[in-house]
Formats: C-alpha cells, sequence, structure tokens
C-alpha cells in the first residue's frame, strides 16, 4: 500500500509566519505534526510520502504514485483542503480524512471516501481493520481519550526538516480550565493526559539524531496544566536531555497562573524553554466573566506578565474583542494594556464560535449564529451578530491592530519588553541563521522599510543597554515586518 499524508496551505495571516520566513529562508513554521504521527500507527510495510503544500505543491505524480490519501487540517485550511480532495478526488484516490477540521464538520465534505475522527489512537486501528478486509465504514469517531502512553514517536523522517522554522512534539492534551470559546476542551477533555519523560526523551533524540539544533514547540494547549508532573518528571529529564546540547530551546503555551510559581518558572528557564504564549484574551473583567476565563480574573494582569517576563520566558499574548460586555472603549483599553505589558507578540482576534465550544451552542440557542467560522482569529472576520455594532467593531479592530503593529508603538513595545527581560546565562548567542537574518533586515527594514529609523534607533538602544538581547531584538523587528504586511492585508 502507497499512502500520501496530505496537509493542506495555511492562509497567509499573522499565524504563517510567512513574511518571517522568507528572513531565514524556510518555507513553513512548522510540520504536520498530527500526520506524522498518524503515519507512525499506519502498518510498517506501507511505503509512506508526505506532501506539506506549505514547503512544496502538490504534483501529478505524487498522485499516481499513491494508492491511498490522508488528509489532515484545521478549520483556517478548509479552502485548501477543498481544491486538494478536488484533486485526489479526480484522479480516482480513495480518501481518508481525520484532525480538527474534519472531527468539526465532516458533513460538509461529500468526496472524502472515510473520516477518522477524533483521536486516531482509538479511531484508527478499527478502520484499518475494516479497511483491509475491504469493508470500512465512512465515519469512525469515538468520545475516549486515550491514554498518550500508547502514542507512537512521529515519523519526522518523512518530512525534509530543513524547511521548518521549528519542531514540535506534544506532552499532554487537555486542559483543566473551561473557557467557553475554546475548542480544545471540548476536543480532548479537561483532564490533561501526559506521555512519560522517556517518549518525550526518545522524541527529542530522534530530532537530535536527524540533525535537528532549532527551535522546539510543545504543542500542549497548556503544558502548566498538570503541574505535578511538568515538575517532577518532565522538566527535571529536559534539563538532564539539555546538558551539553547546544541550539536546541523550547516554547509552549500556558495558563497565566503560571505566573504565580517562581520556582516552575526557574526550572523552565533551566530546561531551556525561552518563550511563552498565554491567553490574556481581555482587561474587561465583565468580559472574562462572560467567557468564563476565571483563572484570570481578579489578578493584576500586567504585573503577572512582567514577572514570566523577569523569570526568563518571553511572553506572547492571545487577546480577543467582540465579546457582548466589550463597549467602545475596548479598543484603547487593549492597546493601553498591550503597550505597558511589553508583550510585542500580541494576537489580537475578532471572537468567532468555533463548533463544539459551549460559545457556539450559546450563540445556537441564541439565534445569532450567521454561518461557517473561517477558523483564522486574526482575519477581521466574525460569524455571529455581535451586539455592539458591526461597524465600529471592524474598524474598531482594524485601528487597533494597525496601531499596535505600526513602527512607533511597536518598536516602543520591543524596548519596553527588553527592558523587563531577563535571558539566562549561557543565552545570547548569535546562529549562522541569525547572522543571515539580521543581514536580510538590514537591508529590508534598515534601507527599504518605511520603519527604518525605528529599527536602527532600536539596534543602537539594545547595543548600548542590553547587547546580550540584539538577536532577540533583530528577531522582533523581524516579526513586526510580517505583522504589518499582515494588516495591510486586513486593509487596516
Ligand atoms: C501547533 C498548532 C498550530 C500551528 C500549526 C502548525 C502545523 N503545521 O501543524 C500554528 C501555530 C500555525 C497554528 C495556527 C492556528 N491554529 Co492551531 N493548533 C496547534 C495545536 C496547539 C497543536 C496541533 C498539534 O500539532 N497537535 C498534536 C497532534 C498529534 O494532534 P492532532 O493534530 O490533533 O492529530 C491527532 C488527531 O487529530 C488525529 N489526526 C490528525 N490528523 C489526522 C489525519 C488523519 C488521516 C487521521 C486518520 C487522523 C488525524 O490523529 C492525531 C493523533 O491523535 C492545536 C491544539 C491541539 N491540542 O491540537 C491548535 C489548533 C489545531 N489550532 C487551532 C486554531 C483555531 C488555530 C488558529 C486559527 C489560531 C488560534 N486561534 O488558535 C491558527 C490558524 C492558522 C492560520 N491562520 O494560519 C484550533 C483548531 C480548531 C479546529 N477545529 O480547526 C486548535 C485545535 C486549538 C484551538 N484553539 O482550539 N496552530
Ligand atoms: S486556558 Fe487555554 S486551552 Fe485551557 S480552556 Fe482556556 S483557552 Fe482553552
Amino acid at each position: 500500500m502507497k499512502v500520501l499524508l496530505l496537509y493542506p496551505e495555511f492562509p497567509d495571516t499573522f499565524w504563517s509566519f510567512k513574511h518571517v520566513l522568507k528572513f531565514i529562508r524556510k518555507r513553513a513554521a512548522l510540520p504536520p505534526l498530527g500526520l506524522l504521527t498518524v503515519a507512525a500507527m499506519l502498518p510498517e510495510e506501507w511505503s509512506k510520502r508526505l506532501v506539506d503544500v506549505n514547503v512544496r505543491p502538490l504534483r501529478e505524480k505524487d498522485l499516481a504514485w499513491a494508492d491511498v490519501v490522508l488528509i489532515s487540517a484545521m478549520i483556517a485550511q478548509r479552502d485548501s483542503a477543498v481544491q486538494l480532495i478536488a484533486r485526489c478526488r479526480a484522479a480516482g484516490k480513495t480518501i481518508v480524512a481525520g484532525g480538527p477540521l474534519f472531527t468539526v464538520e465532516h458533513e460538509q465534505f461529500p468526496d472524502v471516501d472515510h473520516f477518522v475522527l477524533n483521536e486516531a489512537e482509538v479511531t484508527l486501528a478499527e478502520f484499518l481493520n475494516d479497511f483491509s478486509k475491504g469493508n470500512a465504514r465512512r465515519v469512525y469517531t469515538s468520545t475516549d481519550l486515550p491514554n498518550l502512553r500508547e502514542t507512537p514517536v512521529p515519523l519526522w523522517a518523512l518530512a525534509d526538516l530543513r524547511r521548518y522554522a521549528s519542531m514540535s512534539v506534544q506532552y499532554s492534551r487537555g486542559c483543566p480550565f473551561d473557557c467557553d470559546f475554546c475548542s480544545v476542551t471540548a476536543m480532548f477533555g479537561h483532564r490533561p493526559r501526559v506521555k512519560t519523560p522517556a517518549q518525550i526523551i526518545t522524541e527529542l533524540d530522534g530530532l537530535w539524531r536527524l540533525g535537528w539544533r532549532g527551535p522546539i514547540f510543545f504543542v500542549d494547549d497548556n503544558l502548566i496544566g498538570n503541574k505535578r508532573s511538568l515538575r517532577d518528571e518532565l522538566l527535571p529529564a529536559l534539563i538532564r536531555w539539555r546538558q551539553g546540547k547546544r541550539g536546541v530551546v523550547f516554547y509552549t503555551e500556558a495558563s497565566i497562573n503560571l505566573a504565580d510559581d517562581e520556582d516552575l518558572m526557574r526550572q523552565m528557564v533551566a530546561a531551556a524553554f525561552d518563550q511563552v504564549f498565554i491567553g490574556i484574551e481581555t482587561p474587561d473583567e465583565a468580559s472574562l466573566t462572560e467567557c468564563n476565563k476565571r483563572q484570570n480574573q481578579s489578578r493584576d494582569l500586567i504585573a503577572d506578565v512582567k514577572r514570566i517576563q523577569r523569570a526568563g520566558l518571553q511572553v506572547q499574548g492571545g487577546f480577543i474583542v467582540g465579546f457582548d460586555n466589550d463597549s467602545a472603549t475596548i479598543f484603547q483599553r487593549q492597546i493601553d494594556f498591550i503597550q505597558k505589558s511589553g508583550i510585542v507578540t500580541a494576537m489580537v482576534g475578532l471572537l468567532q464560535a468555533v463548533p463544539g465550544t459551549k460559545l457556539h451552542a450559546r450563540l445556537h440557542q441564541q439565534g445569532r449564529l450567521l454561518g461557517h467560522t473561517t477558523g483564522d482569529n486574526v482575519d477581521g472576520t466574525t460569524n455571529f451578530v455581535s451586539r455592539m455594532n458591526r461597524e465600529t467593531l471592524r474598524d474598531g479592530y482594524r485601528n487597533l491592530m494597525d496601531h499596535i503593529y505600526s513602527p512607533g508603538p511597536y518598536y516602543r513595545r520591543i524596548r519596553t519588553f527588553l527592558r523587563e527581560f531577563r535571558p539566562p546565562h549561557g543565552s545570547g548567542a548569535m546562529t549562522t541563521q541569525d547572522i543571515g537574518a539580521f543581514a536580510g533586515a538590514c537591508v529590508r527594514l534598515g534601507v527599504l522599510g518605511r520603519e527604518r529609523f525605528h529599527f536602527w534607533g532600536l539596534l543602537a538602544w539594545t547595543c548600548f543597554r542590553r547587547p546580550r538581547l540584539v538577536p532577540m531584538a533583530v528577531t522582533l523587528s523581524i516579526y513586526g515586518f510580517h505583522f504589518r504586511k499582515c494588516c495591510e492585508a486586513l486593509g487596516g
């Protein structure tokens, strides 16, 4: 059996980091971890080929080679998935689909032969068994939440690692919190299920053997969801593994209560974590109550962010506008918060209702849903009737984005962050990739860009005040270039 593993294209948005990738000569931010994990669950004797369309196009000869196509996608990849499925259908291939897009809207894809939904650890074996007997059903689904101790090591060798900016591994699934807009808990439950440290170390050894020396994203939705296993098992194992290894750094996602645990932060930094994405969402208490983001309530969120930055972790933040409680003042309040916090990478999205979430169910009951979500929360669209006047929301959102990513406020924010950030000892060395990116930045941002004065001003300031942070200042300047391009596409 020849299996083609197919991963559709991401739209060119904040999350694609497309304009950043050019500086470091990469094609995509991350490999498709779900597909590579599924590949490891297929019979060993099957031939496997990966085509990640973000890295290279699907060629006719790939289709001619394949007996069966396995496709994975998240909602944001819907358009590309539809096109690829049509091509596979025209080529007469058997199509098997799984992953988050199909798990929430499989009925929208009449051309797919088989859906293997939810977590493949529970649904794939039955499908493979039926498929081998020629009597596979159309839909395989399950509400069981598997033990990750059985999850195999992803087949990274199928991917051309050199094309990616970062690698990914997954330690846990599930999150103890209950934010109403979040599809993670709807899909993966509230009890964080974890792999053993030995599994993670085997995965890391595999990446190291393949020559990977760059960043690795722990794609857990909330790495600190199970603090005990993180503190007692994973982090000590990572600290041991990292000894004598240069180049590899980790980043992840976590909830804001990380700020309460100095020891945990210290341990994470010792294990070479240098960044953490946190869902801040909004400085408005009423909106936090509305979306049930209890862990963010009654806190000084700016002080929390600064504490994490001082511990040596750069904070990236997720923000949302468009809650029922939001009034027209929310845009300026978000701007003030973002600027004061020094969160340079601030992903501000319009609230969207994703199928399967409590928010989606509530809006459906209230008759306020307008149709599909695009799945991309930073494209300036929403899929329900908002309480705020539509034009006010749209214009307020665009102005907010335009403001925080225009050169003045953006470069001021970088300085606010660099003043606070305490990098661990030993960090700050320039890699060959950094040098290439720096040369590109000098030309594109320092000569051709409208931000040129800000760019050189920041470099001079950093050389003088925080010399070890020069590579970081350059990286963040390049991110700003990407975000500005995305804002232009929004029309802001
Ligand atoms: C890494 C990640 C990304 C990366 C993707 C990089 C890449 N190449 O994959 C980046 C940062 C680019 C990204 C971006 C976004 N993401 Co994202 N992302 C994730 C995250 C954190 C981990 C995905 C992952 O690697 N999981 C590990 C693997 C092992 O799990 P898996 O992919 O689910 O695969 C399992 C099953 O689904 C199944 N399976 C998967 N594929 C297939 C295929 C077949 C054939 C079969 C049989 C089975 C199968 O088997 C696997 C093993 O059980 C998930 C959350 C999560 N916990 O999954 C969100 C998630 C997938 N993202 C989500 C969203 C909404 C987004 C964004 C819109 C931003 C946002 N608001 O979060 C953007 C959209 C992109 C854009 N506009 O360009 C949603 C998707 C909702 C949906 N139903 O589609 C998720 C679930 C998180 C959430 N907030 O709810 N994301
Ligand atoms: S903390 Fe994050 S992952 Fe957990 S429920 Fe809230 S939004 Fe979802």
